[in-house]
């Protein structure tokens, strides 16, 4: 325990590094070239490959069939003496990436499996020990720099070689003798500096496997400063670290990695201010399997490029070579036909901002400056193509491709576009130059804390470049109405109204929200002669739930009086805490309260839930909002942990302002 402790404190130390003193700008400057390629190669190749995916007489896995099919080590560890792709060509791998109009090629440095492939001086496990005998890193990176690229590894955390990675797999009798995560740990540092010194600048670190329990912050953040402490311009994933909510890929605050990791999916919708980049197969496989022809279309994967780039993402679409070394033929094809498309249509994707449309019924859009591009998924059989609430003046229009001018006329908000016959081709663009930055005639978005208030409560209107009128009678705005120049102050119950305008006229919706005045509820009156202690109490109770148990049920291991609303244990599994005591807040007001646990959790003020954040999660905070009457109220905070990473955070303020922790002083337990 001594010794985890002095290893996690030298972590922890070594945490307090780059990302402490690296400013918005920097980080921008550092992702400007990834954030500009939008588009890479993801490589997915190790020993795995040699297996095609077949193993007695299944053929259905990928790169995880040593655990899929349950391979014992001292068989799989054989499978390296077949690897011998000797139609390997890295010239012609990384020509196939820039053809395609791919900017970075990220491969496997290694997989889950253990093998590296490349040379490492800490592993006899590498492609040293195969039929190959030739660094397959070392001539890829030279070979993609050639072409321009960025060279990227994808490097596992897992791993089901090393004799000092736990945990073993489930199913495999492999005594766990003397393992030592600190020693693995220090094994995969050292791989990574190999990594980060052996083959010159590398573009970014994608790392994987980060889900097990025995992964944590304090190993993800020191990884992540020694990466860029090695090469202070790397990128990083967030799998680096333990933040990440699942296949959805983003993570929360307060955990390093660069950008976040969706994987085989597209969000919804853009996330201002949030760089993240989808990872996507070909197929249905990461790693080769010769049976596997579920191949996406190619139109399919350039719409797939559309969408994720129309909404501020890089899209990473994988290639699972051969034994032999060279890429599937429908990869090759589809590589091929990606390139045609991107040497015409490429301006649309390189370089651009997210669509300045909400949405589009038939296709995406991305933006340049003063220019829009429209990728059309669905060809308008009338040939016009309506751009719906585009406010500016348009300059020109222009298929990509053709050198003919296309007709524009302007339709209320609208603008209508006459197009050509039908060209035929996959997801055509057209380019409109605006005379100024985009103005879309959306309507006003409100943005608020909550629409409960004691005192005030205060409302924005973001209709990005337009005049927005507003009114708090409920009537329809009319440009004789309130102008919106910042934040609204509403100090009594109300329906506020909002509406864009352009020039003097109308332009969208009206947006509204309906604003209550309320009673706060009331402080506790103690009985005379109670005396209260800072602090709260704290109910443990042992046990594997996959959500908060009905406490009252349940007879609690040990009750203890702590200081704060914190971790009791951080390190145990498979139990849950209820804290209760009382909360003095100083203001008859609108708190705000934000509850971020690992796993689940809930917020009770005065028997009311304020914040429900219970499931089986990673990190995540929800947030809530109580009136609440100067002076004390009950407070109880319920949450569990099951398995992996454990959290727990409460924060406060007034509604609108910025949140503090809850402070021990304002705590208390009879
Ligand atoms: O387990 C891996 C999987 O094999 C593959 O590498 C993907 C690619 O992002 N990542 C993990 C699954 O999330």
């Amino acid at each position: 325990m001594i010794r985890f402790l002095i290893v996690t404190m030298a972590l922890m130390l070594s945490c307090l590094g780059v990302e402490a003193q690296e400013t918005p700008a920097q980080k921008a400057k550092r992702m400007q070239w990834w954030k500009d390629a939008r588009f890479g190669m993801f490589i997915h190749w190790g020993t795995y490959s040699v297996l095609e995916g077949a193993w007695n007489g299944q053929d259905r896995y990928g790169e995880w069939i040593r655990d899929s099919a349950r391979i014992p080590i001292d068989d799989y560890n054989k499978v390296k003496d077949k690897f011998n792709p000797v139609k390997f060509n890295a010239k012609d791998w990384a020509h196939m990436a820039k053809e395609a109009g791919m900017r970075y090629v990220v491969i496997t440095s290694k997989h889950h499996e253990g093998f590296a492939m490349f040379d490492s001086k800490y592993s006899d496990y590498d492609i040293m020990a195969t039929p190959f005998k030739r660094d397959i890193l070392k001539e890829l990176s030279n070979a993609v720099r050639a072409e321009g690229l960025q060279m990227c590894w994808y490097h596992s955390i897992m791993d089901w070689h090393n004799p000092d990675y736990l945990p073993r797999r489930p199913w495999e009798n492999r005594p766990v003798g003397d393992a030592d995560m600190d020693r693995y740990v220090k094994f995969l540092r050292n791989q990574v500096t190999e990594l980060l010194t052996n083959y010159g600048p590398i573009g970014l670190m994608w790392f994987d496997g980060e889900w097990e329990s025995t992964w944590n912050h304090a190993y993800g953040q020191a990884l992540y400063n020694l990466c860029r402490k090695l090469q202070p311009n790397v990128i990083v994933n967030n799998r680096v670290d333990v933040g990440r909510g699942g296949m959805g890929g983003l993570s929360d605050a307060g955990f390093a990695g660069d950008y976040g990791t969706p994987e085989q999916e597209v969000p919804a919708t853009g996330i201002p201010g949030v760089d993240w980049e989808t990872c996507m197969t070909m197929n249905d496989n990461w790693g080769y399997n010769r049976v596997d022809k579920n191949y996406k279309s190619t139109t399919q994967l350039i719409q797939l490029l559309c969408d994720i780039v129309s909404k501020g993402g890089n899209y990473l679409l994988n290639i699972g070579p051969q034994p032999n070394g060279e890429f599937p033929p429908e990869s090759v094809q589809r590589l091929k036909e990606i390139g045609d498309w991107m040497a015409v249509n490429g301006e649309s994707i390189y370089g651009t901002s997210p669509s300045s449309f909400k949405s589009l019924p038939w296709g995406r859009s991305t933006t340049k400056g003063n220019r829009i591009y429209l990728q059309i998924f669905d060809w308008p059989a009338s040939g016009e193509l309506v751009v719906p609430g585009l406010g500016n003046s348009v300059k020109k229009v222009k298929l990509l491709g053709s050198r003919q001018s296309l007709r524009a006329k302007r339709a209320g908000p609208d603008w209508v576009l006459t197009l050509p016959k039908p060209v035929g081709k996959r997801v055509p663009v057209v380019r409109i130059d605006l005379a100024g930055a985009p103005i879309i005639y959306d309507a006003p978005q409100l943005k608020y804390v909550a629409d409960k208030f004691v005192s005030v409560a205060k409302v924005s209107m973001d209709a990005k470049n337009l005049d927005v009128h507003y009114t708090l009678d409920g009537k329809t705005p009319t440009t004789k109405s309130p102008k919106y120049t910042g934040p609204v102050t509403v100090k009594s119950s109300c329906l506020v109204k909002a509406r864009s305008f352009h020039k003097g006229k109308p332009v969208s919706a009206v947006s509204m929200a309906s604003f209550s005045k309320v009673d706060p509820w009331p402080m506790i009156q103690l009985r005379p002669g109670v005396k209260l202690t800072p602090g709260v109490t704290a109910k443990v109770y042992d046990g594997a739930v996959d959500a908060l148990p009905m406490f009252e049920a349940l007879r609690p291991e040990s009750t203890q009086n702590i200081e704060s609303i914190r971790l009791i244990d951080a390190k145990r599994e498979n139990y849950s805490v209820v804290y209760s005591g009382y909360l003095e807040v100083t203001l008859d007001e609108a708190y705000e309260f934000a509850l971020q646990s690992d796993d689940g959790s809930r917020l009770w003020i005065d028997g009311q839930l304020v914040v429900d954040n219970d499931g089986l999660h990673s990190s995540q905070v929800k947030t809530g909002v109580a009136p609440l009457a100067k002076g004390l109220h009950h407070l109880r905070v319920e949450w569990f942990n099951k398995s992996g990473g454990a959290d727990l955070a409460l924060r406060l303020g007034v509604a609108g302002r910025q949140l503090q922790p809850v402070a021990g002083s304002a705590l208390f337990r009879r």
